[in-house]
């Protein structure tokens, strides 16, 4: 046999031998067997040769290639099996999990701003005296707007822009209503607030929204008059706001109220010296209120002539806005936990 065949088998080994050991991913080892185990690879190509070589040679080059393709396939498994086996290893501990990590735990979860405000003013007025009372959500005109001195076709219905259900039922528009059932069901002398969701089909905006929270009061009893309520409201709001303020009635008109107004508070940025958000006036306002008007006294059977009242209507998302510089009504609603988390 020619010294060229068994010089070049020799070298191929080696040189199959040093390549495989530099050979470190499943990819690169393909690539390997391809050049030398492939189809159209190097020791194919020798197979070829053995063509060329004389009859006599043919069977031991024929051997030689035989036992060089034997031995380089069993070298391809062995590495194949170890670079398998480092995979694994490596994809092991990539994906392992350390159990003696301290755990993240679940999270406990907060009340909702709306909520734990509405918690507060009910405290608040709880240590004035006050009790709560709640009724439907679902109520009729009467409830609503007659027994409140709004009847039919006054301009103050059209205000509040209703929702309503059928033609005699609506979604309450303000808190107003609980008070009127608790008066047909219960005699002066009285204290009570009514806090609840209310509805109004006003398109949402940074201060609007379909649905909010009021907290309304009531106060009945014999000589009750405008100093009883600007003193309560003054405690009231100062101990909501968590600040000594200022105090100023402007007067105003409600249907269910006379005399009536509307509560201004030294403005809680800049106390009163004039900024963006008194717009320069010195105040801002948070309330309504005023003297209950006799004949909605009248209309649920409490005799005006002895009795006298007050009331007041405070919006919850706006007195949290002014509160904790929330710029928008809409993210009390959208579960934004980022907001949630930014308000104690
Ligand atoms: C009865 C009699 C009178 C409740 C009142 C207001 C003034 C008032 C608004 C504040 C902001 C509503 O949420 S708001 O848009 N409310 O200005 N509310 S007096 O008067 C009553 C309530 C019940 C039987």
């Amino acid at each position: 046999m020619d010294e060229p065949f068994i010089e070049r088998l020799e070298r191929l080994e080696k040189e199959a031998i040093q390549a495989l050991s530099g050979v470190s991913d499943v990819g690169a080892l393909e690539g390997w067997r391809v050049r030398f185990l492939g189809k159209s690879g190097l020791l194919t190509e020798e197979l070829k040769r053995i063509g060329t070589l004389s009859a006599a040679e043919r069977p031991r080059a024929g051997q030689l290639v035989n036992t060089l393709k034997k031995a380089l396939g069993e070298a391809h498994g062995a590495r194949l099996g170890v670079l398998v086996a480092d995979q694994q290893k490596a994809q092991l501990s990539a994906e392992a999990v350390d159990v003696t990590l301290p755990g993240r735990g679940l999270g406990v979860g907060s009340l909702h701003p709306l909520t734990a405000a509405l918690r507060r003013i009910e405290d608040i007025f709880a240590a004035l005296g006050f009790s709560q009372a709640s009724g439907p959500e679902v109520e009729d005109e009467f409830h609503n707007f007659e027994a409140l001195n709004i009847p039919a076709h006054h301009p103050a219905r059209a205000m509040h822009d209703t929702f309503y259900l059928l033609d005699t039922h609506l979604l309450r528009t303000h808190t107003s209503t609980v008070q009127i059932r608790f008066m047909e069901n219960n005699t002066p002398p009285f204290r009570i607030i009514a806090p609840g969701r209310v509805y109004r089909a006003d398109a949402p905006d940074p201060t609007h929204s379909p649905i909010f929270h009021q907290v309304e009061g009531l106060v009945v009893g014999e000589g009750i008059h405008m100093g009883h309520l600007k003193s309560t409201l003054h405690t009231f709001l100062e101990g909501f706001f968590e600040r000594p303020l200022n105090l100023r009635l402007r007067p105003s008109y409600f249907p269910f109220t006379e005399p009536s107004a509307e509560v201004d508070v030294s403005c809680l940025l800049c106390q009163g010296v004039g900024c963006r958000v008194c717009k320069g006036t010195g105040y801002v306002e948070v309330l309504g209120c005023g003297l209950v008007h006799p004949a909605v006294l009248t209309r649920v059977g409490i005799d005006a002539e002895r009795f006298s009242g007050f009331a007041f209507g405070m919006g919850v998302e706006r007195l949290l806005m002014l509160r904790d510089g929330v710029p928008d009504l809409r993210l009390f609603y959208e579960n934004d936990l980022r907001f949630l988390r930014s308000l104690r």
